[in-house]
């Protein structure tokens, strides 16, 4: 290793939806963290690290800042956004072009005065040229000192130019990682990760937002890898949805969710799930500790 040798965390902030998950993904290479086009999808911090002969570059992608603090995980989410910005060498500030709105203009107040903060205006792709300038214009006059890369996380459009500004903020430093961890995540994480994103998509509902997964069993034998995972619901009712008709839903969630896992695994999977109710799990401290939402996750 040489002496320029740079390493930092760069955090991905922003309010939901505005392609934090897609845009770390997009950077670091691999899928580590999940998506979906409803907002609040991304609960934890989770670490993206990229490394290189020169620097190691690491990710903290966030779940999106909001307001709605009803339910004890709308507040340890909200946690979870913010509680590493005084600690990050870079804070990426992501706003959704086509939705700029007062909401965006919070954040950025938050982080106003800093010298460390890049904007990275997403979804380019979902606009004009000519249709950008009058946001970027918007921007600049809120905080003027910032610089704005706009790109798009989707469609890898101007992901270079942004990378070489990221690294640009890397202090000279060791590396905190071995050069082949991608994440700081368990492959259990990721795969419940992975089956609350394909609830995502097969539930039409706002049953997503109810929902949290647990994997009970993780075995890797000789040519298979055996998985059982519990989908945790916070009422009866919700239950027989998650199931659906003869099972349809739960089948589709389970064979999409094996598909990703086979790819990330590189094998065969034999994934089990099971669907439970625990009351209210979402707005009970007890509850979302035993699911791994506590705050000792935050600290790194
Ligand atoms: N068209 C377009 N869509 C994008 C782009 N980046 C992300 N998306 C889509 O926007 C939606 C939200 O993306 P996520 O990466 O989950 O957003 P997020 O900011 O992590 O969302 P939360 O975790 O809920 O805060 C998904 O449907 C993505 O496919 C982009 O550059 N262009
Ligand atoms: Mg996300």
């Amino acid at each position: 290793m040489n002496d320029s040798f740079q390493t930092g965390y760069v955090a991905l902030i922003g309010k939901p939806n505005t392609g934090k998950s897609t845009l770390m993904n997009a950077l670091v290479g691999e899928k580590l963290s999940i998506t979906a086009h409803r907002p609040q999808t991304t609960r934890h911090q989770i670490l993206g690290i990229k490394t290189t002969q020169s620097y190691q570059c690491i990710f903290v992608d966030t779940p999106g800042i909001h307001d709605s603090n009803q339910k004890a995980i709308h507040r340890y989410m909200n946690r979870a956004a913010i509680s590493m910005l005084a600690d990050a060498d870079l804070i990426c500030v992501l706003l959704d072009i086509s939705h700029f709105n007062g909401d965006d203009v919070k954040i950025l107040k938050r982080v106003a005065g800093r010298n460390n903060v890049v904007i990275v205006l997403n979804k380019i792709d979902q606009m004009t040229k000519t249709a950008c300038l009058p946001v970027m214009q918007k921007i600049s006059e809120i905080v003027p000192d910032f610089e704005i890369v706009p790109v798009s996380a989707l469609e890898k459009e101007n992901l270079d130019r942004l990378e070489a500004l990221i690294i640009s903020y890397l202090p000279i430093a060791v590396p905190q990682f071995p050069d082949d961890q991608l994440t700081d995540k368990s492959m259990r994480f990721i795969v419940a990760e992975i089956v609350r994103e394909k609830l995502f998509r097969v539930l039409t509902q706002e049953l997503p937002y109810s929902i949290t997964v647990s994997v009970d069993h993780y075995k890797e034998e000789s040519d298979l890898t055996r998985i059982s995972a519990t989908i945790w619901v916070e009422r009866k009712s919700q239950k027989a949805i998650v199931i659906g008709k003869q099972g349809r839903q739960l089948k589709q969630t389970g064979s999409l969710a094996r598909h990703d896992i086979e790819k990330l695994v590189d094998g065969q999977v034999y994934l089990q799930l099971w669907v439970k109710v625990r009351e209210d799990w979402a707005d009970d401290e007890r509850s979302l500790a035993a699911f791994g939402y506590s705050s000792a996750d935050q600290s790194y």
